[in-house]
C-alpha cells in the first residue's frame, strides 16, 4: 500500500520546526571551522559522480531529524511501490514504471498481467533496427539521398527532455545528422526549422503521447504540408514521418504507417518519457548505442536509489535537504546552475520535471495541504548567470538554494577555458557560502547562502543519464513527504481545455460578451486589429 502520511503530524516536522529556531544563527563557516571533516561526511559520491552537501544550513541533528521525517513518511514503502509497478499515480491509475525502460537486469515486470518488460526489449529493438537503416544510409528520403535532418515535433514532456539530451550530448552528433525541436504553435517555429533543411533529407517525428495535442497536431499537419509543397508526393509521406505514441488510432488516423510507429505506455508519464520511445530523436541524432548508455546510467541511479540506506542515498538527501529550505526556512525557489554549456537545458527540463509533479496544493487523502509544496525551479548555466541574476543569490533579500554542476573534463579543451570555467564554480560556492564583511552596507555579502555541488568527470551518455535519474528520484520522494499525487498534471490539462473554447470565440466575426471584461476586451480589440 502506497503510504500517505500528513508530514506535519509527524513528530520529526515538530522537531525540525523547533530546531529550525535553534539553527537559525548558525554560520555555515564555523561549521566548516569545527570540523575538518565536513566535506568527507557531508558528500556522496556514485561511481564517478561526487554529490557535494557540506555547504548547506545543516548540523547532524538537522539531518537526524530530516532523516527521520523520511522513515515517519514510509518513504522506503514508497520506493518499492513505485519499482514494483503499483499504481501509485491514483488520480490517473496508472502505475509510474519509466525505471523499468532503463532496466536492463530484470527478467520480468508483470503489470496487468502483462510482461512490459518483454514488450519494452521490443520496442528497444524496433528503434536500434531504425536507427540502424537511417544511419547505414538504407532509409532514404524521397529524392533518394538518406536522411540528414531530424525534426522532433512535440511540446512539454514530448520535447523538453530529448532537447535537452540532445544539446547535452552534442559532442556525441553522428557526423552530418542535425536535429531539431519544433514544440511552439507558434508558426514561427516551424517556418525557421525549414529554412534550414532540405525536405528530401528531413525526418519528422511526431512525439506525442496522446496524439491530440493542439500544438503538435497543429505543427504535424503544416509540416507535411510543406513536405508536400517541396516537391515530395503523398506516397513519400511514410518515408519522411513516423511517430511516438501511446495512440494507435489517431496515428493511423494521421496517416502514419503502422510500421512508422513507435510505441510507449500510459505508465510512462510525459515528463518521465524520455527514456521510452519519446527519445527516438535522441537515439537518431547520437546513435541508439549512446542512447542505450543513457539508460544504462540511469539504471545506475535507479539502483542506487532503491538500494541505498537513505543516509548515502544521493536523491533522499537532495530531497530532504529541499524540503528543509521550503518548509523550515520558507525558501520559495531554488536554482539549478550547470557550468557546461552543453547542459543548458538541463534547469528548464527539471523546472517542468519538478513544478508539474510537485507543483500541486491537494493531498493524498483529498484535501487542500496546510504546508508549502513544490518551490519555483529555475536556472541558466554558469558562467553567464554571474553577469546577470546571481546579484541576487549573493546580495538579494531571498535565500536560493543552489545546484552547481560540472564535468571535471570538457569535450573542448581549449586553453584555459575549463579551468577558468571551474574556478567559477568553485569560487561562486566559497563566496555564497563565506560573505565578506565591509564597513559600507553596500558591499556587503552576509554568506550563509546554501548550495550542493555535482562533480561528474565528463558529461558522456552515462554519466547524463546518471545524473537525470537521481533528479527524477529526488522529485518522486519530495512528492512523498508531501503527500501529494507527483504523476498526474491537470493543470496542463487546464490549458488544453481553454484555449479550445476561446478558439471557438475568435473563429466567428460577431463582438464576444461572454467571458470577463478584459478577456472580452482583448479578443475584441484583437478582432479589430487583424483587419
Ligand atoms: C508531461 C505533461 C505535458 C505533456 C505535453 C504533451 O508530463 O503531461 O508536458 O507531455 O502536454 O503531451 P502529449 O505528449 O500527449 O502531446
Amino acid at each position: 500500500m502506497f503510504p500517505q502520511v500528513d508530514p506535519t503530524s509527524t513528530s520529526s516536522w515538530q522537531a525540525l520546526l523547533l530546531h529550525h529556531e535553534k539553527i537559525q544563527k548558525v554560520q555555515m563557516k564555523d561549521l566548516f571551522a569545527k570540523d575538518p571533516s565536513r566535506f568527507n561526511r557531508y558528500s556522496i559520491t556514485l561511481e564517478a559522480l561526487l554529490f557535494d552537501y557540506s555547504k548547506n544550513k545543516v548540523v547532524d541533528e538537522t539531518m537526524t531529524l530530516l532523516l527521520q521525517l523520511f522513515t515517519s513518511c514510509k518513504v522506503d514503502v514508497a520506493i518499492k511501490a513505485m519499482f514494483s509497478g503499483e499504481l501509485i499515480n491514483k488520480t490517473e491509475n496508472r502505475a509510474v514504471l519509466h525505471t523499468a525502460l532503463r532496466d536492463f537486469t530484470s527478467d520480468k515486470l508483470i503489470v496487468d498481467g502483462m510482461d512490459i518488460l518483454a514488450d519494452i526489449r521490443s520496442v528497444q529493438k524496433q528503434m536500434k533496427d531504425f536507427c540502424f537503416r537511417l544511419h547505414s544510409g538504407t532509409w532514404k528520403g524521397f529524392s533518394g539521398k538518406p536522411i540528414r535532418y531530424i525534426v522532433n515535433i512535440g511540446i512539454g514532456g514530448s520535447d523538453l527532455g530529448p532537447v535537452m539530451v540532445t544539446e547535452a550530448l552534442k559532442p556525441y552528433t553522428i557526423s552530418g545528422m542535425k536535429a531539431f525541436f519544433v514544440s511552439n504553435v507558434d508558426a514561427t517555429h516551424l517556418a525557421e526549422t525549414c529554412k534550414q533543411i532540405n525536405a528530401e533529407e528531413t525526418l519528422f517525428i511526431i512525439a506525442s503521447k496522446t496524439f491530440t495535442t493542439q500544438e503538435t497536431m497543429a505543427n504535424a499537419h503544416s509540416a507535411r504540408q510543406w513536405l508536400l509543397q517541396q516537391g515530395a508526393l503523398e506516397k513519400d509521406i511514410a518515408r519522411h514521418f513516423v511517430a511516438v505514441s501511446t495512440h494507435e488510432a489517431g496515428v493511423k488516423a494521421f496517416g502514419i504507417a503502422p510500421e512508422n510507429m513507435f510505441v510507449f505506455w500510459d505508465w510512462v508519464g510525459g515528463r518521465y518519457s524520455l527514456w521510452s520511445a519519446i527519445g527516438l530523436s535522441i537515439a537518431c541524432t547520437i546513435g541508439y548505442e549512446n542512447f542505450e548508455q543513457l539508460l544504462h546510467g540511469a539504471h545506475t541511479a535507479d539502483c542506487h536509489f532503491a538500494k541505498s540506506p537513505p543516509e548515502k542515498n544521493i536523491p533522499v538527501i537532495m530531497a530532504l535537504l529541499g524540503i528543509w529550505y521550503r518548509n523550515f526556512l520558507g525558501c520559495t525557489s531554488e536554482a539549478i546552475l550547470p557550468y557546461d554549456q552543453y547542459m543548458h537545458r538541463f534547469p528548464a527540463y527539471f523546472q517542468q520535471g519538478n513544478m508539474e509533479s510537485n507543483g500541486k496544493h491537494a493531498s493524498r487523502d483529498g484535501k487542500l495541504v496546510s504546508y508549502a509544496t513544490g518551490p519555483v525551479v529555475w536556472g541558466e548555466p554558469g558562467t553567464n548567470g554571474q553577469h546577470a541574476f546571481y546579484q541576487l543569490l549573493h546580495q538579494g533579500t531571498d535565500i536560493v538554494p543552489c545546484d552547481f554542476i560540472a564535468p571535471a573534463q570538457s569535450h573542448n579543451p581549449w586553453g584555459n577555458h575549463h579551468q577558468l570555467l571551474l574556478s567559477n564554480f568553485f569560487a561562486q560556492t566559497e563566496a555564497l557560502m563565506l560573505g565578506s564583511a565591509h564597513a559600507d552596507s553596500n558591499r556587503v555579502f552576509e554568506g550563509n547562502r546554501p548550495t550542493n555541488s555535482f562533480l561528474l568527470k565528463k558529461i558522456t551518455p552515462y554519466s547524463l543519464g546518471m545524473l537525470t535519474a537521481l533528479y527524477e528520484h529526488k522529485i518522486f520522494v519530495q512528492g512523498v513527504i508531501w503527500n501529494i499525487f507527483s504523476f498526474d498534471q491537470f493543470g496542463v490539462e487546464l490549458g488544453k481545455v481553454l484555449a479550445k473554447n476561446v478558439l471557438k470565440d475568435m473563429e466567428h466575426d460577431e463582438e464576444v460578451t461572454t467571458h470577463d471584461s478584459s478577456t472580452n476586451g482583448l479578443i475584441n480589440f484583437w478582432k479589430k486589429m487583424r483587419e
